[in-house]
Formats: C-alpha cells, sequence, structure tokens
C-alpha cells in the first residue's frame, strides 16, 4: 500500500506574492508565532500590543499600542497586510472588536500556543465546495481516498450521502487494494463491529454525527472521512474554489450529542435561546436540587448544544448566509439578545432548527424519562411548546414539569405556558424534590405549596413554597452535564453568573418586578465559587443580584477573601442601588478585587421622580455615591426609565440638568427606556392608586398579555401621560445626551430605536 506522506507546509500561497503578516500579541504566543513564520520565510510587518515593551519593539519590528496607534497604521493602507494574526492568550474579543470596527480587508487568525501558524494561513478546505468541483474526480483525490481505505485492509463500508458513496464505489474499486469496499449506503445492516467504515459526507455536522453515531454502535471499528483524506492532500493540489478562510471562532470543539439516556426518572431540559457565553445559572441550581434527591437525572442544555451546532456549520460549511428550508434567512447571530424574542417565535425560522428537534423528539420517545423538566424564559416558549406537544404525542404518559423566569409569578406562568403536568413556581429548592418523589410514586399531585398541577380542582388557591433561607448550605452549580468552556461564544466571548444574594433588600420601587424577599450567601462560599470558575478558565463575572447593595459589607468581604486568596486578573461587574454608607474607600477595594465596571439602577434622577419612584435616595446622594465609584477608577453605567405617573416636563429638564452637570462621573447610559407597565411591580398591582387608566377592561388586558401591558392600551393621569408624551420625553433626553456626547448601551440603543420608530 503507497500511503502518501503528509504535505508540507508551502510558504506562500498560489503566487508568488510575499504574504505580509501583522501578529497582534507581543509575549509569549507573538513570540511562538513570530519564530513560525519567520522559520516559513513569512513576512511579519510589525506587532501591536495592548502594552508594547519598552524600547517600542519585539524580535527586532516596532510594536503599536492597540490604543489608537495601531489603529492609524492599519488604516493607512501603506502595507498590503493579508493576515492579521490574533496571538493573545486571553479573550480576543477586544481585539476582535476593534479589528471589526476597522473594517480591514485582511484576515483575522487566531494563533493559540502549540499550534501550526502556517497551517492556519493556509486557509481551510471546504468539502462542499470541493466535491462540487470537477477535480474531485480527478485520479488525485480518488488516489487519496483510495490510499486511505487500503490501509483499513480488510471490509470497509461506504457510509453516508447515497449519490457521493455510489460514485465512489463505482469508481474506487479497482484501486482500493487489500480491502473488500461495500457500498454500504442503503443500510448499516451489513455493517460488523469491526469493519472499516468510510464516513462520505461534506458538512460538518453530518459527519461529527456519522461519526459519534457510528463510534456508539461498532466501537472496535476504524472510521474515517473526506476530512481526513483532504487532510493527507497536498495544498498545491486542491483547487483555489476550495479554499476559504474561516472567521475567527472557538470550532472545533466537542459539541455534546443530542442523546437521552435510557432509565431515567426526570430529563432536566433546557431550550433556545438564552444568553449563550453565560451560563444557565437557575439550570445549575435545578440540577444540583435533582442531585440532593438521589433520583436518576440528565440534564441537557439543548441551547448550548443548538447554539454551537449552528455556528460551527456557519462557519465551516462556509456558508455566506444561513436559510432555512422555506427561504427565510436567518441572521448571523439568531441568539443575539436584541434579536432572540422576535427570531425564536418565527415559525419559518424554527423551521431550520427542525433536525435537531427531531432528533430531541426521537431521543426523548426512545429513552421514555419519566419525567421531563424544563426551564422556561420567554425566548424558548415555542419550541418548548413544539417539543412537549410531539413527545405527548409519541409518549403519552411522560409527566411535563416545568419552571423558570416564565414561571416566577403564579398569574404570568399559567398564561404563558398551557401544557404542562406540573408549574413550579418561582425557585425550586423546596418544592421540587416533594414534587419529584410524588410523581414517581405515581401520584396526580394536588394543591401542593409551589406548584400549579393540572389537577388542581378549580378555584384552587395559589399557595407558595417556603423559600430558602440557607442559601450557604446550597452547593454552587459547577454545570457538570458539560464542559464550562461550552458556555463560551463562537468568538470566544465568556461571562460567568455569579449570585451572592436572592431577592432585593430595599424592594420598594414602584416599576421594578423583582421584589422578592432577601436572602445571600456567605463571602467564604461565594469567592470558592469563583475561585473554582477562575481554576476552570473563567476570569469576567457577572453578579446576577437583582441588587449587589443588599448587602454592602458582603461585598466588601467577598474582596478582602478574593484578595487574600491571591486571586487576580478577574473582572467582576454588577448592579448596586445608590445609598447611603458608601465611601471613596470602599470603591477603591472593590476595585482592587476586580470591579472594573459597575451599573446603578439610578433611573431617574430628580428630586419629585426619585420619591414617586420610591427610591429612597436623593439627588446628591446619585452625585456622591457615583463620584466615590468614578474617582476608584471604575467605569460608571446607570439606567433611566422615562415617563412614570406624574412626572412632569420640569422634572425631564432636572434629570437632563442633573446628567449634564455630572457628566464627569457617567460613562455610559447602560439601559434607556420608556416605563414598562410589567407584571410584578406596584404599577401592575395598583394601577388605579398610582393614577394609571386603561383604555380596556383591566382584567381582559391582564388575561392577554399576561408578561406586559402594550403601552398603547394605558395612560396615566395628572399630568396626562400616555406613549407618545413618554416617547417625546425620551427623545428630549436623547438630543441632550448627544449635545453632551454621553454614549447609550448597544441594548438601550435597539430599545431606543424601536420606539422612536
Ligand atoms: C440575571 C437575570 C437575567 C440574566 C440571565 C443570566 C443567566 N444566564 O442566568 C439575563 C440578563 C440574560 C436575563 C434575561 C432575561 N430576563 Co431576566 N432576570 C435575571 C434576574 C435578575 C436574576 C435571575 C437569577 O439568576 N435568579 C437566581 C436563579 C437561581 O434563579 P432562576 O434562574 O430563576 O432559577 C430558579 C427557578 O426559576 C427554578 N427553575 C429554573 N429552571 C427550572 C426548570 C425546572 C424544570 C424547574 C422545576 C424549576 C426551574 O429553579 C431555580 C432555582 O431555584 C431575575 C430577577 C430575579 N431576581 O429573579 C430576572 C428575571 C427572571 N428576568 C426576567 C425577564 C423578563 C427576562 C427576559 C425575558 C428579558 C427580556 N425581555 O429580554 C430575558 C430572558 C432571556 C432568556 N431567554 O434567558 C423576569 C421574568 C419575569 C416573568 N416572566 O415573570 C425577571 C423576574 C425580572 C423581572 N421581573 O423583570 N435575565
Ligand atoms: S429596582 Fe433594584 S433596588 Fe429597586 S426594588 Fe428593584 S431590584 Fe430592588
Amino acid at each position: 500500500m503507497q500511503q502518501r506522506a503528509k504535505s508540507k507546509t508551502p510558504v506562500t500561497q498560489n503566487s508568488d506574492k510575499p504574504i505580509n503578516v501583522v501578529i497582534w500579541g507581543a509575549s509569549e504566543s507573538g513570540a511562538e508565532c513570530y519564530k513560525q513564520l519567520h522559520q516559513a520565510g513569512i513576512n511579519v510587518l510589525y506587532f501591536i500590543d495592548r502594552n508594547p515593551p519598552d524600547g517600542g519593539s519585539f524580535f527586532g519590528l516596532p510594536v503599536y499600542s492597540s490604543n489608537g496607534e495601531a489603529q492609524d497604521r492599519l488604516l493607512s493602507g501603506e502595507e498590503d497586510i493579508e493576515f492579521i494574526v490574533l496571538a493573545i492568550g486571553s479573550s480576543a474579543a477586544g481585539a476582535l472588536k476593534i479589528l471589526h470596527d476597522l473594517d480591514l480587508k485582511a484576515k483575522i487568525v487566531r494563533f493559540r500556543r502549540g499550534g501550526n501558524i502556517c497551517k492556519l494561513i493556509q486557509g481551510d478546505i471546504c468539502l462542499n465546495r470541493l466535491v462540487n468541483l470537477q477535480p474531485l474526480r480527478d485520479a488525485t483525490i480518488l488516489r487519496a481516498v483510495a490510499d486511505l481505505l487500503s490501509a483499513l485492509g480488510g471490509k470497509t463500508h461506504l457510509v453516508g450521502e447515497k449519490k457521493l458513496c455510489g460514485y465512489l464505489a463505482t469508481n474506487l474499486n479497482k484501486m482500493v487494494v487489500g480491502c473488500q469496499l461495500r457500498d454500504a449506503a442503503m443500510g448499516l445492516d451489513r455493517v460488523q463491529d469491526g469493519d472499516g467504515l468510510f464516513v462520505c459526507e461534506t458538512e460538518v455536522l453530518k459527519i461529527m454525527d456519522a461519526v459519534s453515531g457510528l463510534k456508539r454502535r461498532f466501537p472496535s471499528s476504524k472510521i474515517v472521512t473526506l476530512r481526513d483524506v483532504v487532510e493527507t492532500l497536498p495544498r498545491a493540489e486542491v483547487p483555489a474554489e476550495a479554499v476559504f478562510y474561516p472567521e475567527y471562532s472557538i470550532y472545533p470543539i466537542a459539541i455534546p450529542e443530542i442523546s437521552v439516556e435510557h432509565g431515567l426518572d426526570f430529563l432536566l431540559l433546557d431550550l433556545p435561546a438564552r444568553f449563550l457565553e453565560m451560563m444557565p445559572n437557575g439550570l445549575g441550581y435545578v440540577h444540583n436540587i435533582l442531585k440532593g434527591t438521589g433520583v436518576a437525572f440528565q440534564t441537557l442544555d439543548l441551547d448550548m448544544i443548538f447554539y454551537h451546532r449552528y455556528h460551527y456549520s456557519r462557519i465551516y460549511d462556509a456558508k455566506t448566509e444561513v436559510v432555512s428550508a422555506s427561504g427565510k434567512q436567518l441572521p448571523l447571530d439568531p441568539w443575539e439578545m436584541d434579536k432572540a424574542s422576535e427570531v425564536w417565535s418565527n415559525d419559518e425560522i424554527l423551521e431550520y432548527f427542525q433536525d435537531e428537534m427531531t432528533r430531541l423528539v426521537d431521543e426523548i420517545v426512545a429513552a421514555r424519562p419519566k419525567i421531563v423538566g424544563i426551564s422556561l424564559h420567554t425566548t424558548n416558549n415555542r419550541l418548548a411548546q413544539e417539543l412537549v406537544q410531539r413527545v405527548r404525542l409519541a409518549y403519552p404518559e411522560v409527566v411535563v414539569v416545568v419552571g423558570g423566569y416564565d414561571c416566577v409569578n403564579p398569574h404570568v406562568g399559567p398564561r404563558v405556558f398551557t401544557d404542562y403536568d406540573y408549574m413550579v413556581v418561582f425557585e425550586a429548592e423546596k418544592s421540587l424534590p416533594l414534587l419529584t418523589d410524588r410523581i414517581l410514586k405515581g401520584e396526580k399531585v394536588r394543591a401542593m405549596p409551589g406548584v400549579i398541577s393540572r389537577y388542581d380542582l378549580p378555584g384552587t388557591p395559589f399557595v407558595p413554597a417556603a423559600l430558602e433561607y440557607d442559601l450557604q448550605s446550597m452547593d454552587f452549580p459547577k454545570y457538570e452535564w458539560t464542559d464550562v468552556k461550552n458556555y463560551t461564544s463562537y468568538n470566544g466571548v465568556q461571562l460567568t453568573p455569579i449570585i451572592l444574594s436572592r431577592g432585593c433588600k430595599w424592594s420598594r420601587c414602584t416599576f421594578c418586578g423583582e421584589r422578592f424577599e432577601f436572602r445571600k450567601r456567605t463571602a467564604v462560599d461565594v469567592v470558592n465559587e469563583i475561585e473554582w470558575m477562575v481554576n476552570n478558565g473563567r476570569k469576567v463575572f457577572h453578579f446576577n443580584d437583582s441588587d449587589l447593595s443588599g448587602d454592602p459589607q458582603l461585598v466588601r468581604a467577598v474582596c478582602e477573601e478574593m484578595l487574600a486568596r491571591g486571586i487576580r486578573g478577574v473582572d467582576l461587574q454588577g448592579q448596586l442601588r445608590v445609598q447611603k454608607g458608601y465611601s471613596l474607600e470602599y470603591f477603591k477595594m472593590l476595585k482592587a478585587a476586580g470591579f472594573n465596571q459597575l451599573r446603578y439602577g439610578v433611573d431617574t434622577w430628580s428630586a419629585h421622580t426619585l420619591k414617586l419612584q420610591k427610591k429612597g435616595y436623593t439627588v446628591d446622594m446619585i452625585k456622591e455615591v457615583l463620584g466615590y465609584t468614578k474617582a476608584a477608577g471604575i467605569t460608571v453605567y446607570i439606567n433611566l426609565v422615562i415617563g412614570i405617573p406624574h412626572e412632569t416636563e420640569d422634572d425631564i429638564s432636572e434629570i437632563i440638568q442633573n446628567i449634564v452637570d455630572n457628566r464627569d462621573v457617567v460613562d455610559r447610559i447602560e439601559n434607556l427606556n420608556t416605563l414598562m407597565l410589567g407584571a410584578g411591580s406596584v404599577y401592575w398591582e395598583d394601577p388605579e392608586g398610582q393614577g394609571i387608566r386603561f383604555r380596556r377592561p383591566r382584567e381582559e388586558l391582564y388575561n392577554e398579555f399576561p408578561r406586559f401591558i402594550p403601552s398603547q392600551y394605558w395612560y396615566s393621569e395628572e399630568p396626562y401621560i400616555d406613549q407618545a408624551v413618554r416617547v417625546e420625553r425620551l427623545r428630549r433626553i436623547l438630543d441632550s445626551l448627544k449635545k453632551i456626547g454621553m454614549p447609550i448601551g448597544s441594548f438601550a440603543d435597539w430599545r431606543v430605536s424601536n420606539l422612536l420608530s
């Protein structure tokens, strides 16, 4: 058998033009990358780094600072740069954002230590394009397939796409030596464990699924794919049209399979779409609750699996656009928060994920877990409905338990999702263990605190479950169902959720739906979690607390504990309330531990509206607390809510004046919105008492719109404020922000442009 030698990396692409490369990172990875390029005779022009070394050069080449200098150089167009290599050990998100904004012609590739930069700049081969090109039929490629198959020996079955299997079977028969070739495209019945298997698929997901399915079924078989063949081809023999430069991404990674274990008591699921780079913290706690019960359970996060399958295929099948079967074009990232609710309720878009959904339904039906639990969070409502419907059709005995954000409020949950057997309302710690136990004993559970049951008799009042107060005895989530690295966006962004406390100590702001009872963890427990995460590669943390200032001394204790343990180089973020007792020294401590950015729910900034919103602080306190924060070197973001009942035009003038006067202590308006009449707020609970009037009967509106009442159906009196007035006030504020060059956050920007249009 003649095994083809692996190709030697060419130093130029298909022409004699030298390749010009810029390396971002004058550090250890930058040095390794430089040495490889230098050895291959590739031209490195200069380095870019956040902190250029003293003397401004690295390996005798200039290092430009990424704070402006490098941008000017890149934009000057002086050199014909073909590649910018990101050789940065940590997250490349900041560099990518800068490069993306510059909109350069150069291709961006990511180098990791131990990698082969020459291979990266050769580009990748798109199998789809390759098989659609005439040259596949050339003897070279057929010969390469034949060589690989001959190496397998014995019997080798071609498995996969029918046409390709047939074509290869016909053309390869005489070339393959030492093995019997079988076209098994029609089925796997004739395959025996140990036979060779050749996967004739060209799309990345099909290859990945075929290999994992075959491995499971034929564990002793040697499996090769068309991708393995391509790896053996000398680059000069690959047609240029099949070469592409994938955008920078974390792929390939081991994407978990859509696979359900048999013999389960409880299958816990999440479905798209969540904010992927942040782990599903609540799901992590429910996983721990189930662990504590001792039942046989599996947690399967389909949100994460669908996400990586989508982006892996988008990038590595070299798709210029992703289109569903009915021709609907999907956004580049359907998970983006500002699009998610629209995207994930659009049937034409959901059609694109039908293969995944069918696999999931088939797996559940075959495995027959006694209980299927789903975490509901608005954007997955439509897929959850579809899943339950399809599973029930084939497996009617299934018991469906739901919980999560949509079920936080007993009036909202049953109205937004109806196809459940049991709905766990609010936190699950105290109710889920008992509920699971009773279901598994075969009971039809009724009138249980914390649970709404389809067996409840009409008129049964909802009684909340007892709250969990002992938060420190609860294990923190380790997301054991997967590698935590999988909670990284396709382009490498990570954000780790931590909860220091549940509920809000203040719990009085009139517009707020998060007024839950305050409970807290211990500093040691929280830092154990942060430390565990840091040891698992996570660096950026977001405190998901409704209000991180419920116990300021606890936050300080967390910072002290982090510093005492030597946890450095992390980035901490969170949202605080303005209150008494803060000092410059307090914020210096927060800064030292890693708080580089804090968001304040300032929400309004006039004496009158602060009272109306029951914020509990004064105009001057805002100035003082934001001033301390800023002076400690922390970036300050604030939120604003416009158009609350009884707000006046004078209030808006005062809010504007206060923002202008305090421009130096505010870096960005992070959230900016007109008042939304949402479930759980004082305005929702006592609308008439707050001066709110409805344009249709209140009960009818509350039934039809359980989460938020659309703005056209309500207004407030004294003075008259409807949505047109709110938007006009928003416009006034925006004009003033523009004049003083105050930026607004991207989510706020999206909300505002929707409101203005
Ligand atoms: C942090 C947070 C976020 C983060 C989520 C980060 C993350 N990956 O976890 C971000 C900013 C992304 C977010 C987004 C949204 N959020 Co939010 N969020 C919160 C907040 C402040 C804390 C949530 C939290 O972490 N709680 C602690 C954990 C442990 O609890 P949990 O996740 O709820 O999980 C518990 C239970 O829900 C239950 N549970 C969860 N899953 C399951 C599954 C089963 C089977 C069972 C039985 C039980 C169960 O058990 C868990 C443990 O007790 C809450 C307010 C609050 N204080 O609760 C609002 C809140 C939950 N969010 C809310 C909303 C509306 C949203 C959005 C829909 C907003 C929007 N329009 O875009 C999106 C939804 C996006 C999505 N699809 O995920 C509302 C829900 C209101 C409602 N429906 O009645 C809340 C209550 C705030 C509010 N009043 O406005 N949110
Ligand atoms: S707005 Fe913040 S401080 Fe006010 S009640 Fe809600 S969570 Fe608490």
